[in-house]
């Protein structure tokens, strides 16, 4: 079947099948791109409104014992590190607040010194967190122990995220050197089982094939995850992917157009950490209907796969977006908005 029949089935309410969704993912005739950018747009609309969910960003160490070959933490990257106190970690999640983000992301390296005794510093601060804000907590720690997961549950974490990156082990043994692909499934699973709702996301241009991405968009929409995101990889000096050519954002914005068109109901960001705020409109417009990666100026917080791009000249702010986003007719969510979005979906603990 052709790609702008299987988009005339989906504005309809059909999920294509992997084969439909490869379609849709490279046909390159005259107009498609408009019509799915557009189909995608209207499914957004049916559900979230002119709504969008903004998330700030803290990356509370940068320290990890990883050999990830995408990214610029690598553990044998020769770059200055930093780890915030706990107490930091607070102060930059008020301040988040503050501006009017929904949630805040309390990401890390997999540092051992927040691993040891079973993961117990991260515990802390994230309890400490939560008991100064009231808005969503998400936690991206890599892979942890299970029994970790009850405990930052408890702490007050709502979300955890975990990316695969890619559904080809063969992929998976060259982009996350060393690590079990098994285990970095099962976190997502156990965090479920842990009461959280969960994270997962796709590497773009990482090494990987359209029907590669086709299939993985499947699995992910169909995992339970209620949040999925594709990223393009961005090339990072000092690390063994450096040379890689970097991919445009073009395939980044088919595959969010697709997943929102696929599992309409989900949350699929658009990320400041890949091309800036100059890369946002065209993510809004691909079907995304959250802004992550906010991040206050002049704290020494880095991103991640652009560490510093529109971080000390203000721009990767909430007040800045919220200018962006009005002028393509759509506004913030409320705090309450996003916590109903939680207490709708959040997972039963199973445990
Ligand atoms: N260390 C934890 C982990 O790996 O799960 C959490 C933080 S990690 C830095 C968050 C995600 O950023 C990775 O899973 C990956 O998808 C993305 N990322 C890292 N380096 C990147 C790069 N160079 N280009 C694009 N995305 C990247
Ligand atoms: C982002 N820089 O949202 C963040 C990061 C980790 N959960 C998220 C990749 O783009
Ligand atoms: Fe470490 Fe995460 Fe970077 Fe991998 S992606 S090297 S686990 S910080």
């Amino acid at each position: 079947m052709d790609a702008f029949t299987i988009l005339e089935q989906c504005r309809g309410g059909h999920t294509p099948s992997v084969k439909e969704t490869e379609t849709l993912l490279s046909c390159k005739d005259p107009g498609f791109e408009e019509e799915l950018f557009s189909a995608a747009s209207k499914a957004r609309e049916d559900r979230f409104g002119n709504r969008l969910f903004i998330y700030g960003f803290v990356y509370f160490s940068t320290f990890c014992r990883n050999e990830c070959s995408f990214c610029y933490y690598h553990r044998t990257n020769n770059i200055p590190r930093y780890r915030k106190s706990r107490e930091e970690v607070v102060d930059l999640s008020c301040r988040l607040r503050d501006s009017g983000v929904n949630m805040v992301d309390l990401t890390m390296g997999e540092d051992p010194q927040l691993y040891s005794d079973g993961c117990k510093e991260l515990i802390e601060t994230v309890r400490s967190v939560r008991d100064s804000i009231d808005i969503g907590i998400m936690v991206s720690p890599g892979a942890v122990p299970r029994p970790v997961m009850k405990e930052l549950r408890s702490a007050g974490a709502d979300w955890f995220a975990c990316y695969q990156e890619t559904y080809s082990r063969d992929l998976f043994g060259k982009l996350r050197v060393g690590q079990d692909y098994q285990n970095r499934i099962d976190q997502r699973i156990w965090a479920k089982e842990a009461g959280m709702l969960t994270e997962d996301g796709m590497l773009v241009g990482a090494g990987e094939t359209v029907a590669d991405r086709a299939e993985q968009i499947h699995l992910m929409g169909g995992s339970g995850c209620q949040q999925i995101r594709a990223m393009t990889f961005v090339p990072q000096c000092g690390t063994p992917m450096q040379a890689v050519v970097p991919h445009g954002p073009e395939d980044e914005l088919r595959a969010i157009a697709v997943m929102r068109l696929s599992y309409p109901d989900l949350l699929i960001p658009a990320s400041l950490d890949v091309e800036g705020v100059s890369g946002l409109r065209a993510r809004i417009a691909a079907g995304a209907n959250v802004i992550t990666s906010i991040v206050p100026p002049n704290e020494e917080l880095a991103g991640v796969a652009q560490p510093d791009l529109d971080i000390d000249d203000g721009h990767r702010s909430v007040d800045y977006v919220r200018r962006m986003i009005s002028d393509m007719g759509m506004a913030a969510a409320s705090n309450n908005e996003f916590r109903e979005f939680m207490e709708h979906h959040r997972p039963e603990a199973s445990e």
